[in-house]
């Protein structure tokens, strides 16, 4: 049988188990990166540890998203992640060089190479054939010691596209499109691959586009085939080198297919406060808004940048409206700058961010209150703006262009005929801002810079033969990684900080959470459906085991946000009967009471709930590996224990 291109890639990094869906795999990885946000707590795991260099082919440490720094906290955390690149082999992106993911697209990412990065829009560098994931801190942080990644062997999907956009359609309206066909969730134990006659009017930017907002499917990863396209993006980037070309087998076996008309599409948004609730721009056109922000790792490349530039030229932002723009890169930036599309966007009244995450993550540019934004980003869950009540909508760069000079919903396809955007032959390349580790000889000279912000990881403790613990939380279906562990540019100077950070765990739902938690001592958080969707925050599993939580038990969980809790030493549990969600409520004494023998022999756990005097079974799906690392109180201990 052929195999499909991650087939491909799999199978040549597979160090553990086999290519059977469903199974536990570990795979080889070439490449790593992180960012500050995760990164701090993954070089303290990464010293923990203990392995002196890392071992992979290259790992890269990316500034971006704690780049406002309205206290020392992030300039500390910044200062200890050079500190750590310089003396374990890490090369280092400097803040101002960019986004993680545009940049690793740009500068590092080959074709046919495994990347895990700790950051959930890893799969960006899908766009040009890798097998991209996100990944916790800590699973990140194994992997530059040379240790396997371990994921569940994904079913296969094939986006089969053809025919061609027309004008003003743009990647992000194909990616909106099959969040509409398979949901927020429709990903979960997926690698979902392009393919058809239709990809060959993608350029890589429009791949990547839509790879990184296959993180909103909850799938494994997504992936385009490695062709000439891919060979010419490489070579503008003078790294011809690096390619290598990669499809899939003609007679490949897919688990599903959606098929997409790339001719019948339309300009989409997702509206609040969900990726996959999907509506035409030409439902919402007319409405009132109040902001517009273009960039994000999902839209910022130089394509997106000159088609902004290009609808901008020569207008004015309207009045109401606030029209702030940040480039993916250095390299988008410096082009911009230099040809004139920078100028054309300050003209017209646009907001120059520096080259991060800015709004995306809530660090400045909140919306006002209730306010309209339209952004070219990938989440729009409810209060990540840094505005509880803000309505933020998913669009292209072309929508969000065409409505900041109208000051209402614009359906880009109205203004007209549309201007060729030309990739460069030769893209501007300047690795000034990425600096090179030390070379070994002098490694153990380099001293690591700490600040007083940055804090041990917590403490953990093996699994006892018996769980007694408190009901501390009950929440519903499609519960975010923003609501565990909400960001913003209040709590994120808090990641390297445990103990403060997890003063603001749950937060949004329940502000009493943390301080019921610590007083409980032991607990367990009772949830929905695809319970931790988002980001690959650990925080939002730190945090908990922080406070004293024991379990999580809900209907069904986010792939990497199950990952963070079983490397936390936190019991992932799923009821065996969905209905035994109703036999649960806030504060319930609740007993797991053979959980470690249940555990140790692959059975169900026993669950009571003690305050209603019923019993039911929950599951707790582990792998060998998984089980001890359940057992040891989380993979810290466990890589410890077997190193
Ligand atoms: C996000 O988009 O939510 C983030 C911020 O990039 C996260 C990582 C983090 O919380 O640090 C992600 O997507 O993994
Ligand atoms: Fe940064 Fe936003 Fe991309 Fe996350 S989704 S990496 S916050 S730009």
């Amino acid at each position: 049988m052929g195999l499909t291109i991650a087939q491909k890639i799999i199978k040549n990094h597979i160090v553990e188990g086999e290519m059977v869906v469903g199974t536990d795999i570990g795979l080889k990885i070439d490449q790593t990166l992180t960012q500050d946000a995760t990164g701090t707590m993954a070089y303290l795991e990464f010293e923990a540890i203990g392995v002196p260099r890392v071992k992979t082919e290259k790992s890269v440490a990316y500034i971006d998203h704690n780049t406002l720094q309205t206290g020392f906290e992030n300039a500390d955390d910044h200062r200890f992640i050079q500190s750590v690149c310089k003396k374990h082999g890490i090369y280092f992106s400097r803040p101002g060089n960019g986004i993680c993911h545009q940049v690793h697209l740009e500068r590092f990412g080959k074709p046919g190479k495994t990347l895990i990065g700790s950051d959930s829009h890893t799969p960006t560098g899908g766009g040009i054939g890798m097998l991209a994931i996100g990944a916790g801190g800590l699973d990140v942080a194994v992997a530059m010691g040379g240790g396997a990644y371990y994921i569940t062997m994904p079913k296969m999907v094939k986006v089969n596209l053809t025919g061609a956009l027309k004008p003003w359609v743009s990647a992000k309206d194909i990616i909106l499109k099959v969040l509409e066909v398979m949901s927020v969730k429709g990903g979960v134990g997926k690698i979902v691959e392009y393919g058809g006659e239709g990809i060959k009017t993608l350029s890589v930017p429009e791949r990547a586009t839509i790879t990184n907002m296959g993180a909103e499917l909850g799938a494994t990863t997504s992936i385009f085939p490695s062709d000439e396209i891919t060979r010419e993006f490489l070579k503008a980037q003078g790294r011809e080198e690096d390619f290598t070309e990669l499809s899939s087998d003609a007679d490949a076996e897919y688990d599903e297919v959606i098929d997409i008309n790339l001719s019948e599409l339309q300009p989409l948004a997702a509206c609040p406060h969900s990726p996959d609730n999907i509506k035409p721009i030409s439902e919402l056109a007319g409405q009132k808004i109040n902001q517009v922000c273009i960039g994000s790792c999902t839209n910022s490349s130089y394509r997106d940048m000159m088609r902004v530039a290009s609808i901008l030229k020569g207008k004015t932002v309207a009045d109401g409206v606030s029209l702030a723009i940040a480039p993916g890169s250095k390299q988008v930036l410096n082009m911009i700058a230099l040809n004139g599309a920078l100028g054309d966007m300050i003209a017209a009244g646009a907001r120059i961010l520096e080259s991060a995450c800015g709004p995306c993550i809530g660090m400045g540019q909140s919306p006002n209150s209730k306010g309209v934004s339209l952004r070219t980003f990938n989440r729009n869950f409810e209060g990540r703006s840094g505005t509880k009540d803000g309505q933020i909508y998913l669009v292209s760069p072309e929508t969000a262009a065409a409505s900041a000079l109208t000051g209402v919903f614009t359906d880009p396809t109205t203004l007209g005929e549309e201007a060729p955007i030309e990739m460069p032959e030769k893209f501007l390349i300047n690795d000034n801002m990425v600096i090179a580790p030390a070379p070994v000889e002098e490694m153990d000279s380099i001293e690591i810079l700490r600040g007083p912000n940055i804090k041990p990881y917590p403490e953990t403790s093996p699994l006892a033969d018996k769980i007694e613990a408190s009901c501390s939380l009950k929440v519903g279906d499609n519960i975010t990684t923003d609501h565990i562990m909400p960001a913003g540019a209040k709590i994120l100077p808090l990641r390297s900080n445990i103990p403060k950070i997890s003063q603001h765990c749950f937060t949004v739902c329940d502000q009493q959470f943390p301080e019921r938690a610590k007083m409980l001592g032991e607990s367990i958080v009772v949830g929905g459906e695809n319970y931790g969707q988002g980001s690959s925050r650990e925080h939002a599993a730190l945090a908990p085991l922080y406070l004293g939580v024991k379990a999580v038990l809900v209907k069904s969980f986010a792939r990497i946000h199950r990952a963070n809790l079983i490397n936390a030493g936190i019991l992932p549990l799923t009821f065996v009967n969905p209905d035994d969600y109703n036999k649960i409520n806030l504060g319930d004494q609740l007993s797991l009471p053979y959980v470690k023998q249940e555990i140790q022999e692959g059975k169900n756990i026993t669950v009571v709930n003690r305050t209603l005097d019923v019993k039911f079974e929950a599951v707790c799906e582990l792998t060998d590996r998984t089980r001890d690392i359940i057992i040891a109180g989380g993979l810290l201990d466990y890589t410890k224990e077997n190193s």
